[in-house]
């Protein structure tokens, strides 16, 4: 039966959206093409620690550097060449969870905002209300495993950096450091999935499975979804008169939904068209309407810096590093299987408590650098036990290494494009990190900072990059692909027409009703991991399509 509203995709964006316009008493189909992640969701899959609970892998924060070491991912996209979360929850289902609700700055028009945005306020108090932070994410209240945060924060203190509760005021945020902060006191509640769209009463049939929205009808005025789903008469879910179709698939996803659909730029569609199941699929080229749909995308470049130090940052203190045998055996590569100690595993279980409650970082902190384009950038530091990977010429020991990533965040000027090859995977095309000489060269004095105290910590030594390496030829020579901050955002940009993807209502420019709703939106990164300005997003989009007469 028709709907008033079809939402594609059930991420950030997605499930917030879903679960305002329903509360709204309008009829609300949510179709997401990935399965179900958490317990409450459906999702099964956990652990051999946790089998017989009702804890899922997707439910526990402590595994989340399994999320990228487990050999069944079946989470991430698999048509997408970055990570993606493909599952109920999207990139909320797998990502560490970090949690910074958004500043002033972040929705001012200076971020490229429209005048009409920036009163952000009560959307972000409002999600606030529903998604409580905590910089204790642990119920007990403590926090665990903090050698990495006393030994860094020894390190930024000489430098003027505070200790703040950060979401107490996201505007005052230079030379400050906070600790690993999280929503929701309760440490299962972490995710968006708090926001229940299928607990109300008036969301009916939402889809959650194996759902994939491709193409719509009869742009402008689109009349149904056509999806893989072979129940349904040609897979079309239609619309109400006067329904509306919203997009919450992603940066790539939704981009690449609108290309099958005969919008963005011709050299997109054209590859749509030469493929054989998509081709047909569109609309004819008089009907294409030409948008930026991959422009002005924009992701946070992040270096990673490996420390040691004598304080051994074992993940599970109580129990013996098998030395020589398997090196790394404490850098996280143990929480999925064997699991933690007994005693954390059952701390876990029982009170959602210890080592398992919070994900791998410890510490961050942020500050303001001056740039020589007049443009001031700001830095990003995370601090966590552990490293993905060590280039050194010193010994070390594993189990005393802990990482620093410095992203550059507010202020960047970098821009790239994204979309799909002839296989209708969807990828970066020019990437978007450092392209800017001011950002490259603003990160680096960034990077110097952070090590300008090293000597006035003891113990401590920067072994990646190693005394053969300047931070500036490290960064020279860093890959590229490992700068990737999976923070996408822009592909779809709100602003004025001739220039963005998106109006101020979030109605894609020459449409009638179809909508965006995610990170792709976003015109600038804010200064901390996006997803908290994502969801404060999602619910200030929701109240302007609702308000918009049909
Ligand atoms: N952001 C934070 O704020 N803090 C973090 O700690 C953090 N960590 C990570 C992280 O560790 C990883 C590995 C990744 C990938 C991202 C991280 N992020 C973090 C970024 C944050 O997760 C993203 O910015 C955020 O999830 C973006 O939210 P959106 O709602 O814009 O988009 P999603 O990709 O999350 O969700 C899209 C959904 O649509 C997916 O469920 C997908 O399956 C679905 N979908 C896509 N195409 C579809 C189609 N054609 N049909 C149906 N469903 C579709
Ligand atoms: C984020 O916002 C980033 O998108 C992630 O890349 C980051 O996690 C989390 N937050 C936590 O800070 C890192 C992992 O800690 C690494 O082990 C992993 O190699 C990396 O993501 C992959 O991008």
């Amino acid at each position: 039966t028709p709907v008033d509203y079809i939402i594609v995709g059930a991420g950030p964006g997605g499930i917030i959206t879903a679960d305002r316009i329903s509360q709204a008493g309008k009829k609300v189909l949510l179709l997401e093409r990935g399965g179900p992640s958490t317990w409450e969701t459906g999702g099964r899959y956990t652990a051999p620690w946790l089998e017989g609970t009702d804890f899922t892998k997707f439910d526990v924060p402590g595994l989340f550097e399994s999320m990228f070491t487990d050999p069944n991912a079946f989470w991430w996209c698999k048509d997408i060449t970055v990570f993606a979360g493909c599952l109920v929850g999207g990139g909320g289902a797998v990502n560490g969870a970090l949690y910074w609700l958004p500043s002033d700055e972040d929705f001012s028009t200076s971020s490229g905002w429209p005048t009409q945005w920036t009163n952000h306020q009560p959307y972000t108090a409002a999600l606030k209300a529903r998604l409580p932070p905590t910089d204790a994410p642990s119920t007990d209240g403590k926090r665990y495993l903090e050698q990495v945060s006393n030994v860094v924060s020894q390190l930024l203190i000489p430098q003027g950096y505070r200790n703040v509760t950060i979401n107490d005021n996201p505007d005052d945020k230079d030379h400050i450091y906070v600790h690993m902060t999280l929503s929701a006191a309760n440490a299962v509640d972490q995710s968006p999935h708090t926001y229940k769209p299928l607990s109300h009463a008036q969301t009916s049939s939402s889809k959650w499975t194996h759902m994939c929205g491709t193409s719509f009808e009869t742009a402008p005025q689109i009349t149904g979804v056509k999806t893989n789903d072979t129940s349904v008469l040609n897979g079309i879910y239609p619309l109400n008169p006067g329904g509306r179709v919203i997009l919450s698939g992603g940066s790539y996803g939704s981009a690449r939904i609108l290309y099958r659909s005969g919008i963005g730029p011709t050299d997109m569609i054209e590859l749509v068209q030469g493929d054989p199941v998509a081709g047909p699929l569109l609309p004819p080229s008089s009907q294409w309407i030409n948008l930026p749909v991959g422009y002005n995308v924009s992701d946070n470049p992040s270096i990673n810096l490996v420390f040691t130090h004598p304080s051994a940052f074992l993940i599970f203190p109580s129990r013996p590093v098998l030395k020589n045998i398997f090196l790394s055996y404490d850098n996280w590569a143990d929480v999925f299987t064997p699991g933690p100690p007994a005693a954390d595993a059952a701390q876990y279980i029982a009170s959602q408590s210890g080592v398992m409650a919070q994900a791998s970082p410890r510490l961050n902190f942020w500050q303001a650098l001056g740039a020589t384009d007049g443009t001031t950038r700001w830095m990003q530091g995370t601090a966590r036990p552990g490293a993905a990977s060590v280039t050194t010429v010193y010994p070390y020991n594993e189990t005393q290494i802990f990482t620093i990533t410095a992203y550059l965040s507010s202020g960047i000027k970098s821009r790239g494009r994204l979309g799909i090859n002839a296989a209708l995977n969807a990828l970066p095309l020019v990437n978007p990190w450092l392209v800017d000489p001011v950002d490259k060269s603003t990160l680096i004095t960034g990077l110097k900072d952070i090590v300008s105290t090293l000597s006035l910590v003891p113990g401590l030594t920067l072994i990646t990059p190693d005394n053969t390496t300047t931070i500036d030829e490290y960064v020279d020579t860093y890959d590229p692909s490992t700068m990737d901050s999976n923070h996408w955002i822009g592909s779809n940009i709100i602003g004025p027409q001739g220039k963005a993807v998106v109006d101020v209502n979030t109605k894609v420019y020459g449409t009638n009703n179809l909508f965006v709703v995610d990170a792709s939106i976003v015109p600038t990164l804010p200064f901390g991991n996006p997803h908290g300005l994502i969801m404060s997003m999602a619910e200030q989009a929701a109240a302007k399509i609702l308000a918009l007469a049909t």
